[in-house]
């Protein structure tokens, strides 16, 4: 058999048989194979017929295709198909192949995966790929991790197929192991922040201001052209004026109120707290989904409590104007949680992640790109050690700004009765987060009281134990 092409991209789903066009448009030559091998004769006979696209129906075939150092993508379902298919390959590779696994995976799985391979002597990466199908045809954000000499030879081939933003390739590496799914897991984690800060506006829109959804439409679409610029505001946009061919009626109107979801938010969150970083809006996000999936209990529910009814009977221009900075500061509060934990890991687990260059990644090719990230990107670019985004001189001047009338529609969005649980949360985070003197004193009197556990005091070092109850022993 003859070793002629340049990579193998193992599974042929969405984004596998996007991403080998995408890699063949740019002049390799890339061998196919999935587990199931007439996916795989369908893809050659149709999206890549005509192109320089070999197909192999197994594992030693695959491997006979390719030239050596052989470069195996892997972008199968997340999990147990990971650990499969690379204890099916390890017999067929040598010493300094390199594997790439491209979906999903939990930072941990692909941590243990790098100690594993590195024993069986295959350079590992863990590549999280963003953008979703569109993008891995025609440029998705590419966060890298694992081994950096591996990197380096694959470096044109990722800067090749990145989306770019002013010049620069999304494609960056962060750092050894689990670095790359970790930021690729982050971005999702934000994603679901920012969805659920849209979807609270579009409520609060609906609610509160009783607009109809085509003029939803021209509030996001306004929104889209000032400093909320982002994609996901966009297709929000685009959304909201779209009607159902049927009724005639939106067509998100006509969809059930249950959010799903694959998991990737809920390991933000459970990072967040294995690390004790404080990620509310990320955490409010993935409840909301939730909460959202109770249908019929929130039926019930709403006969049980009619509580407050909205509408707003107050000044709409004022409103709708409340309702942008609170859009705006809300981010800015979840995208500092968000980079918040990214440093927090990077030394949990030896990264060194440069935050800068998250912004960077994010900047085009993902879900989340937003003119926003240009921000973030100057400020760590201005000061790599920034402890938390909202102290960048950019963001806390705009958080000065607006605060009032954040305030002010949280309050009047809690007064209305309307769910706003990323919104309001994002204010408690800022709230506590400037507030120099918590009420944390008492809770370490608390847990004295009653565990013995000891506290530190204001005016000298050391841990202390009061005796709180008569005849307590010291
Ligand atoms: P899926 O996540 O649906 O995975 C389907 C692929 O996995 C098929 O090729 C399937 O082969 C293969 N597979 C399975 Br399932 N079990 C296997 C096993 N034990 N051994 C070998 N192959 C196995 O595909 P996808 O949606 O294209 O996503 C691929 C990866 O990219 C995932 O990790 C996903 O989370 C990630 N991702 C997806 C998106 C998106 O928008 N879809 C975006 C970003 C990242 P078969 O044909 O034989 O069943």
């Amino acid at each position: 058999m003859e070793a002629y092409c340049d990579i193998a991209l193992v599974g042929l789903a969405v984004m596998g048989e996007n991403l080998a066009l995408n890699i063949e448009r740019h002049g390799f030559s890339v061998a196919v194979f999935n587990r199931t091998g007439e996916k795989t004769a369908r893809f050659l006979a149709t999206g890549a017929r005509g192109r320089a696209v070999a197909a192999a129906y197994s594992l030693p075939e695959l491997a006979g295709l390719l030239r050596k150092p052989r470069k195996i993508m892997l972008m199968v379902k997340a999990g147990r198909p990971v650990d499969e298919i690379i204890e099916q390959l390890l017999p067929h590779l040598e010493a300094g192949d390199i594997l790439l696994d491209c979906g999903n995976s939990h930072f941990e799985d692909t941590r243990r995966r790098s100690a594993r391979l590195v024993q069986a002597g295959v350079r590992f990466l863990g590549v999280g790929v963003s953008g979703g199908e569109e993008g891995a045809l025609n440029g998705p954000s590419i966060m890298i991790g694992g081994d950096e000499e591996a990197y380096r030879e694959l470096a044109g081939l990722f800067d090749k197929i990145a989306a770019w933003a002013d010049g620069t390739p999304c494609a960056f590496y962060f750092g050894p192991d689990g670095a790359g799914h970790y930021v690729k897991m982050v971005h999702n984690g934000i994603e679901y922040a920012d969805m659920q800060l849209i979807a609270e506006s579009y409520h609060l829109l609906k609610s509160a201001l009783g607009l109809e959804a085509r003029e939803m439409a021209e509030v996001f679409r306004a929104w889209n052209a000032g400093e909320l610029e982002s994609f996901l505001i966009e297709i929000t946009a685009e959304i909201l004026a779209r009607p159902d061919e049927e009724t005639g009626r939106p067509l998100v109107e006509m969809i059930r109120d249950q959010a799903e979801q694959k998991g990737t938010g809920k390991w933000t969150c459970q990072s967040a707290l294995e690390l004790g970083v404080p990620a509310p809006t990320i955490t409010e996000a993935v409840y909301a989904r939730g909460l959202s999936v109770l249908k019929e209990e929130r039926v019930e529910a709403a006969k049980a409590f009619p509580g407050p009814r909205p509408p707003y009977a107050g000044e709409k221009a004022k409103f709708l104007a409340a309702l942008r900075n609170a859009l705006y500061a809300a981010k800015i509060c979840s995208y500092a949680q968000g980079f918040a934990l990214l440093k927090a890991a990077g030394q949990a687990y030896g990264w060194e992640m440069d935050l800068g260059r998250a912004a960077l990644v994010w900047r085009s090719g993902c879900i989340i790109r937003a003119g926003f990230l240009d921000r973030i990107a100057e400020a760590y670019g201005k000061s790599p050690g920034l402890v938390n985004l909202m102290l960048d001189p950019f963001f806390s001047e705009r958080l000065n700004r607006v605060q009032t009338s954040w305030r002010w529609l949280v309050a009047t969005a809690k007064e209305l009765g309307i769910a706003t649980p990323a919104l309001s949360s994002s204010v408690d985070y800022f709230d506590g987060y400037r507030t120099a003197d918590l009420p944390a004193n008492l809770i370490q009197a608390q847990r004295d009281y009653f565990g013995a556990h000891m506290f530190e005091r204001t005016d000298r070092p050391g841990k202390f134990h009061a005796i709180w109850r008569d005849g307590e022993k010291g």
